[in-house]
């Protein structure tokens, strides 16, 4: 009575065996357009053009609008909001939160974010003399707000399923420099912007399902890790970003190691109620910052190409394949 059920199954797993053939190895296909890295290097190249994106000044005004216009171009809804911040030494200063905005219907949002301005003060540059100098902040600064304007040419040619704000923060990169006496709260001299933002968010009653920081996303020799706010309020956010990295080809930048927590304007946004991540650089070999980082050589000419366009077409992916 069972030898034939055997029989028929062995015969059954033979045939399987032998039809079918070996798998080949699954590639992963990549949902989203292609990020353009050449357009997100110029677009960080014609905000350096104004000059230091320094709080109170002229380029830093001008280039508030350029940024606007430039969304505004690629088919976003813009909101500018305008607020007073104060520096460390009791300084006033003008702040713009810049906020661009796609498929304003669709309650499921995602929002993109990076700081915009610029360090008022080289105080990492290696000659004394500058440490009272303003940056170009070309990869702190206007790298993550280059990857975004790419995303938003993309956007408008393709629309994802999902509702895309990019939001740029204005005063993240004011706070005490190294020469001044940084008193006992310290941390509160940064992220102004954002920290106007998560008091009050631009638009009423605005949510997002999570957020992403870009940080520094433009350097050389450089790696992401997994920032330690972002794994304490956001670990499947990070997961997700991470794996879409690796699958695309980028695992040689998105590190599956756990770096240090870092004062910066994803942890606004977390205590503001929205889930967000730090994609944030460290240089390759040294556990500190980019070799650049608050320094007179955060310019152009040290952007690398391939590090925006591994962060680019990682974060299109997660807006292509959010569902
Ligand atoms: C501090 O060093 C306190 N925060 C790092 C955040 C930052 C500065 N990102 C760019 N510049
Ligand atoms: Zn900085």
């Amino acid at each position: 009575m069972k030898q034939p059920l055997i029989l028929c199954i062995a015969a059954m797993l033979i045939a399987s065996c032998t039809n079918t053939p070996k798998p080949a190895e699954t590639v992963y296909e990549q949902q989203s357009p292609d990020f353009n890295a050449d357009s997100a290097y110029l677009y960080i190249a014609e905000q350096c053009a104004f000059g230091p994106r320094v709080m109170n000044s002229e380029a830093h005004d001008a280039c508030a609008d350029y940024i606007a216009a430039k969304f505004e171009s690629f088919g976003a809804q813009i909101v500018n909001q305008d607020a007073e911040g104060v520096l460390y030494d009791g300084t006033k200063v003008r702040m713009r939160n810049i906020v661009a905005s796609y498929n304003l219907d669709n309650p499921v949002r995602l929002m993109i974010c990076s700081h915009w301005d610029s360090r008022p003060w080289a105080d990492h540059d290696a000659n004394a003399d500058n440490h009272r100098a303003p940056i170009d902040g070309a990869n702190d600064g206007a790298s993550g707000v280059a990857v975004m304007m790419e995303i938003a040419r993309q956007i408008q040619q393709k629309a994802p399923g999902i509702g895309v704000d990019l939001i740029c923060f204005d005063a993240e990169d004011c706070g005490t420099p190294e020469w001044a006496d940084k008193g006992d709260d310290n941390a509160s001299t940064w992220c102004l912007g954002s920290q106007y933002w998560a008091g009050k968010h631009h638009a009423d009653g605005y949510t997002a399902r999570y957020g992403i920081l870009l940080d520094m996303v433009g350097g050389s020799n450089c790696v992401f890790e997994k920032e330690a706010y972002s794994m304490a309020y956001a670990p499947s956010v990070v997961d997700k970003v991470w794996s879409k990295a690796i699958r695309l080809g980028f695992g040689d930048l998105f590190k599956n190691t756990n770096g240090g927590g870092i004062t910066d304007d994803h942890v606004q946004v977390n205590m503001s109620g929205i889930p967000c991540i730090d994609i944030i650089a460290r240089d390759a070999n040294e556990n500190t910052f980019c070799k650049t980082w608050h320094t007179m050589n955060d310019n152009v000419g040290n952007i690398d190409k391939q590090t925006l366009k591994a962060v680019g077409q990682t974060v299109m992916e997660v807006i292509y394949t959010e569902r």
